[in-house]
């Protein structure tokens, strides 16, 4: 149970050398103009912004090759170790970072970051896998690998510490999947990840799924890391995504998920990091996915809507 008021330090990484959609580096603003503060607020925490981390521009960096495997993942490499060092040095100051997406290629800042403090579990609320290697990714692009790169799964030229799992996979457990690409769909049943699909959500119901999500993501570690990817949502509901997937979680379902796992974490203290990644204001419409974001972090933070 915990009595003192917590602070959030929202660290803002507009990177979007992860995707191929132009847009998702001005998701950060977005997010901010969307208050999150006040949203956060709210929830009865406290709210600071430790503002943007430099990301080199894609106009300045070298053209990849056509045939690059995994695109910028020199420079993703480095801006997510940066993230890295700003989150383990939130949770060592007692604060709960949240990093403000950038392409989902940024969630591997935040979680390196946390899991050098703890042993971690992960949720992955996604409406893909972001299981790809750089041999199985039919894009290139590093914004569908970064759980695959975090598991230890595949091989990453040049980013070593991918040789060994970041996080257990045992932990790791994905919530909304709804499109894998079939190489990936493979490595992911041939892993110890665990996949709910939305399928799992028809049948069973959020709740139940998320309850169940949090039992294996907390088997045995010391907290956990939430990764939001808002394209995890309908395109009704966030149309501001750079791959959108029909079929997604609504607004009442994604409130009750993250819900479930704030009360979790009041009664445990499980919370250690999250990130909430892809708004795309260009393709959004009137602000409204980083609205949405700013709610869910609410949410998660612990307030109780009606
Ligand atoms: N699976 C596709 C790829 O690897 O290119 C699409 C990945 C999208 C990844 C994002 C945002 O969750
Ligand atoms: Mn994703
Ligand atoms: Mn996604
Ligand atoms: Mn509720």
């Amino acid at each position: 149970n915990r009595s003192t008021t917590r602070t959030v330090r929202l660290l803002g990484a507009p990177l979007d050398l992860g995707a191929d959609r132009r847009g998702v580096d001005i998701g950060p603003r977005a997010i901010r103009y969307a208050d999150i503060a006040a949203e956060l607020e709210t929830a009865g925490v406290r709210c600071t912004d430790f503002g943007d981390l430099r990301v080199p521009r894609l106009e300045q960096c070298e053209t990849p090759d056509t045939a690059d495997d995994a695109k910028y993942l020199d420079e993703i490499a480095g801006v997510t170790a940066e993230l890295a060092d700003e989150v383990a040095e939130t949770i060592a100051d007692g604060d709960v970072p949240i990093a403000l997406g950038g392409d989902h290629a940024t969630a591997m800042g935040p979680i390196r970051g946390a899991a050098r403090a703890a042993d971690i579990g992960v949720l992955w609320f996604d409406a893909h896998g972001d299981y790809n290697t750089p041999d199985t990714s039919p894009s290139g692009n590093v914004h569908g690998m970064p759980l695959a790169a975090l598991t230890g799964y595949g091989e990453f030229d040049g980013l070593d510490w991918t040789a060994t799992p970041t996080v257990d996979p045992s932990n790791t457990v994905i919530v909304g999947a709804r499109r894998l690409d079939d190489a990936e769909r493979l490595a992911l049943e041939e892993s110890d990840v665990t996949v709910f699909t939305m399928h799992d959500i028809d049948e069973r119901g959020i709740t139940a799924v998320v309850e169940d999500a949090l039992d294996i993501a907390t088997d045995g570690v010391d907290g956990i890391h939430v990764s939001l990817d808002l394209d995890w949502l309908d395109p009704t509901v966030a149309p501001g995504v750079g791959t959108p997937v029909r079929g997604g979680v609504d607004y009442r379902e994604a409130h009750a998920a993250l819900e479930c796992v704030a009360n979790r974490d009041r009664d445990a203290g499980l919370l250690r990091s999250a990130d909430i990644v892809e708004v795309n204001p260009i393709l959004d419409r009137d602000n409204r996915t980083a609205e949405v974001a700013a709610e869910l972090a609410a949410s998660l933070l612990g307030k109780q809507i009606a």
